[in-house]
């Protein structure tokens, strides 16, 4: 009887203490949200916003007259029209911007 009550008691112990374990393991690790492309997709959105005011006609190129105020981009514009057809394509100026 002593001895099943120890036993009992050990059990009980070792059962609590295996509780007490578990509780102080900390939560698993919630994986980071990717953060990188953050950056890059609010310099697109200025990149975007920038070629959008400069499009005037909206026909998704930048002729020459329309960089005129761009004193940058009118200087450098045969440099920035990679493929030489007399406008800035989207990609054109996101590969120079
Ligand atoms: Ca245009
Ligand atoms: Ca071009």
């Amino acid at each position: 009887m002593n001895r099943s009550i120890k036993l009992s008691l050990a059990a009980a112990i070792a059962f609590a203490a295996g509780s007490a374990f578990a509780q102080s393991t900390p939560p698993a690790q919630q994986p980071t949200p990717p953060q990188a492309s953050a950056p890059v997709d609010s310099n697109k959105a200025v990149l975007d916003a920038r070629f959008d005011a400069m499009d005037a006609n909206h026909d998704g190129f930048l002729a020459k007259d329309e960089v005129a105020k761009d004193r940058q981009l009118s200087q450098n514009f045969a440099v920035w029209d990679s493929n030489g057809d007399g406008k800035i394509s989207r990609s054109e100026f996101d590969s120079h911007a």
